[in-house]
């Protein structure tokens, strides 16, 4: 036989070798699609993501969180609050106001707290009341002051941190709603700078800061603007708020929120502003907004990443978020009962950390403590939760929040909504 003749039926094999691995690849594939699409989800709910055909929701479990059940997910926590001891507001009347706290940083054996200070001889007016004594909002014709602590729970009262420059300076009719930078050993207050009364045209202003070689004082004001706001027509054109620094990458990554859209329908989402000198300049995310929701968000170190409580306002309210890169936020958990204005200690908010370790509690904000507008003024409290990484409290993973029926009666219907129900009720027809 000549070589030829031994090639053919040689090739000839290799074919039918070919042809019956395709076809029992084939059938292996085909079982494992039946299997998989013949699968039940199992009876144990599976750690890991299963293999097999999952809906957009189970995907999303395995995908998105950090666990398939809250009480395992690390970035799920319930909060506890606790009154404060310390603080007097007038039988809250209205003329004192705290609010807006700073993250807690802890030197000297004292914790410190940074907070909006509002006495004004009348609780807030609105805007075309307001006179050079008469605040238009709670957080008008305020300054910064400041607390220590030694547990977290009882404070004492330091006194003014920052005061309202002279006009036509930067924060001349208000400055609040504060936040610390501890940045090569020396401190920096970022704060709302109010050149109007608020509520004129809106909430507006921009950002200023004052530095320090001691948290105790003497603030030294820059006097300038640090984080402008945005060109006109941009969606932080009027108000930069809630400036909330960190340090991240090596870098200041400077969180901030603006209201915009129109007035009494305003939306509100959270930006970021990064430097590498706490007197900037600062440079805007080119991606901002990076968080679609929330309200004086609070923004912590977590693993490699940022994580983030956003609750208040937006579609995304009630949950806890989380970057790997501090800007592309995702839902990594939903919460309720979320502190509002939280302000957490966070004892890696400025060490550059590559391994965040979390956050167990902080100090926020109840506003409108009456209920009763014409005495508006609001309180600080003590959060408590386990977002952290050297903690388990089973306790605070309990993704049921009791409440006692008197909590859901208290959100009954409106006047305008029963009016409905009864008009609603007179259309239906005898069948
Ligand atoms: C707060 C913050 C900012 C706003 C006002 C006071 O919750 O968002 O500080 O300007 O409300």
């Amino acid at each position: 036989m000549n070589s030829n003749q031994y090639i053919f039926p040689k090739f000839l094999v290799v074919l039918v070798l070919i042809f019956l691995f395709s076809c029992e690849s084939k059938k292996n594939k085909d079982v494992e699609e039946t299997n998989k699409s013949s699968q039940v989800f199992p009876q144990k709910l599976p750690k890991e993501k299963p293999e097999m055909e999952l809906s957009s929701a189970i995907n999303r479990l395995y995908n998105d969180y950090s666990a398939p059940k809250p009480q395992e997910n690390e970035l799920f926590s319930q909060f506890k609050y606790t009154e404060l001891k310390g603080f007097d507001y007038n039988n809250y009347d209205g003329t004192i106001t705290r609010r807006d706290p700073s993250k807690i940083i802890f030197h000297n054996g004292k914790y410190y707290v940074w907070y909006t200070y509002r006495n004004t001889p009348t609780p807030p007016q609105g805007a075309e009341k307001s006179t050079d004594k008469i605040p238009s909002s709670d957080w008008d014709l305020a300054e910064i002051w400041y607390a220590t602590s030694v547990d977290g729970f009882t404070w004492e009262e330091q006194g003014v941190a920052i005061k309202r420059p002279e006009k036509p300076l930067v924060g001349w009719r208000s400055v609040t709603t504060t936040d610390i930078l501890i940045w090569k050993g020396k401190y920096y207050l970022y704060y709302q700078g109010f050149m109007e009364a608020s509520g004129k045209r809106g909430d507006d202003c921009p950002v200023a800061v004052s530095y320090s070689d001691s948290p105790d004082g003497p603030w030294t004001p820059y006097n300038k603007i640090v984080i402008p706001n945005g060109p006109e027509g941009s969606w932080d054109q009027y108000s930069i708020h809630d400036p909330y620094p960190l340090v991240h990458n090596g870098k200041i990554y400077l969180y901030y929120k603006s209201d915009f859209g129109e007035k009494g329908d305003w939306v509100r989402m959270q930006g970021l502003a990064t430097a590498d000198n706490p007197l900037g300049p600062f440079t805007k995310h080119p991606l901002n907004p990076v968080i679609s929701s929330g309200h004086e968000t609070s923004l912590f170190p977590f693993k490699t990443g940022i994580a983030a409580l956003v609750y208040k306002d937006g579609n995304e309210h009630n949950t806890i978020q989380y970057a790997e890169d501090g800007v592309n936020f995702e839902i990594a958990a939903i919460s309720e009962l979320m502190p509002y204005a939280a302000a957490a200690y966070i004892p890696d908010a400025f060490t550059n950390t590559k391994d965040g370790r979390g956050i167990t509690w902080g100090l926020a904000h109840f506003i409108n403590v009456t209920g009763n507008w014409s005495k508006f003024s609001s309180k600080l409290v003590r959060f408590d939760c386990d977002l952290s990484q050297d903690l388990n409290d089973p306790e605070m993973k309990e993704p049921r929040v009791k409440h006692k029926p008197d909590v859901y009666f208290r959100q009954g219907l409106s006047k305008k909504q029963k009016e409905r129900i009864i008009k609603d009720n007179s259309k239906n027809t005898e069948l």
